[in-house]
């Protein structure tokens, strides 16, 4: 028997089963913890009445912990793809229940609180996420992860992705099984904890918080501080080009144009005029920053022709632009750029080809040139990333 109320309910992947919770555990060598988390598991829902089953999604434990997970009355299936994601998708494959409650094998949370989160789901939440951030328990975190690790990570999300979630790691949460296809979770590490979250936040679902308490955890630890908090981050600004690209790309070009501008027009800063050198900085900024904007609109476009990404600025940017304004504007500070160096080689002439000493002018130029390039080739490039679109 691996289900509570197994022998009504049809075979696995029924439509007709009416299981109400899945207990979704994965569980990577914890044959010290798997025994308590799916008998606490199973008896709070058997307590509580609610019809449910727990499904531990072993990722191929090198210990026993298949064997008592099996014996405790979970339904077990085997991953083999090593990964706290991974884990998990295979588990949600499984899951039968109309909603998933999901929790580590390891002690850390306490499956007693299933009935709150059934009852959030209940009341139209479409993922319940647990909060620990007020109720870490004494030895059930190290310092680095709670006041630098899980702070930094939870900051930078949702200032990236705005979601208001306070514990955005919270390995303990529930959500409702329908939801798992518009939330399309693909990532197989513990990046899968923030890919959840940003997803439900893009896909606008109901999301609530509670507080729950977290406690030390039994048996080793499966986390690596600094590989997984890098595959965290990594996620992040790869799914926010918005951050990753647009904003340093916009910050660099406009500085580089002020530092150029000041240097060209010989404002006085600082009691002395900036030179040459300051002008190659700028110009260097400028061109740096055009490539930056450059890529993170290639990443936005991509995002939207090819990831689906519902991207409100970048719609409305490719409503009002076209391929023709970025060739012209490109064209245009190109244009600018010759006539410059055609004056300065026509001044030069005209004075007998003598001393040239236009420098800063020269190397502004040069630097209208070739942003021009970069403003008018990279407009061909966005344009052919949406040739497939559809
Ligand atoms: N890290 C990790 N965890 C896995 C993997 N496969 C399954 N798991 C399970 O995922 C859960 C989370 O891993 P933990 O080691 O508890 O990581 P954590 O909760 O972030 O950190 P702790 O504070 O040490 O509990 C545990 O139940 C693991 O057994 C895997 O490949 N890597
Ligand atoms: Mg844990």
């Amino acid at each position: 028997m691996s289900t509570l109320e197994r022998v009504d309910t049809p075979p696995a992947g029924s439509d007709d089963d009416h299981l109400v919770v899945s207990v979704v555990i994965p569980c990577l060598n914890e044959e010290e913890n798997i025994e308590a988390c799916v008998r606490s598991a199973l008896e709070v829902m058997e307590r509580e009445g609610i019809r449910g089953e727990v499904v531990v999604a072993d990722n191929n434990s090198e210990d026993r912990s298949a064997e008592i997970a099996r014996a405790a009355g979970a339904h077990v299936v085997t991953e083999t793809r090593r990964g706290y994601g991974s884990a998990y998708l295979a588990g949600f494959a499984a899951a039968r229940g109309k909603y998933i409650v999901m929790g580590d094998a390891d002690l850390t949370y306490d499956f007693a609180e299933i009935p709150k989160f059934v009852a959030e789901l209940d009341k139209g939440s479409e993922l319940v996420m647990g909060d620990r951030m007020d109720n870490i328990q004494p030895g059930a975190m190290p310092w680095l992860h709670q006041y630098v690790g899980n702070p930094l990570l939870s900051g930078t999300l949702n200032f990236f992705f705005k979601t208001g979630i306070r514990d955005a790691h919270c390995g303990m949460r529930a959500l409702r099984r329908d939801v798992l296809p518009r939330l399309d979770l693909r990532t197989t590490g513990m990046e899968f904890a923030s890919e959840m979250v940003i997803r439900a936040g893009k896909e606008d679902l109901k999301v609530s918080e509670f507080p729950i308490d977290y406690h030390p955890r039994g048996g080793t630890s499966k986390l690596s501080t600094f590989r997984d908090g890098w595959r965290h981050l990594r996620f992040l600004l790869v799914h926010s080009p918005t951050h990753l690209f647009m904003l340093p790309g916009f910050v660099l070009a406009v500085l580089g144009t002020l530092v150029t501008a000041i240097s060209i027009a010989q404002i006085d800063i600082f009691g002395r005029q900036w030179e040459i050198h300051t002008t190659i900085t700028g110009s260097l900024l400028m061109i740096v920053g055009t490539q930056v904007l450059a890529l993170g609109l290639c990443a936005h476009a991509y995002g939207t022709y090819f990831m689906g990404e519902k991207d409100a600025w970048f719609d409305r940017m490719r409503a009002r632009f076209r391929l023709e304004h970025g060739l012209v504007l490109g064209g245009l500070i190109l244009l600018i750029g010759v006539t410059i160096a055609a004056i300065i080689v026509g001044t030069w002439i005209a004075n007998g080809t003598g001393e040239l000493s236009e420098e800063r002018l020269a190397v502004f130029a040069t630097t209208l040139v070739v942003v021009g390039m970069q403003v008018f080739f990279s407009s061909f490039l966005l344009s052919i990333l949406g040739l497939r679109r559809r």
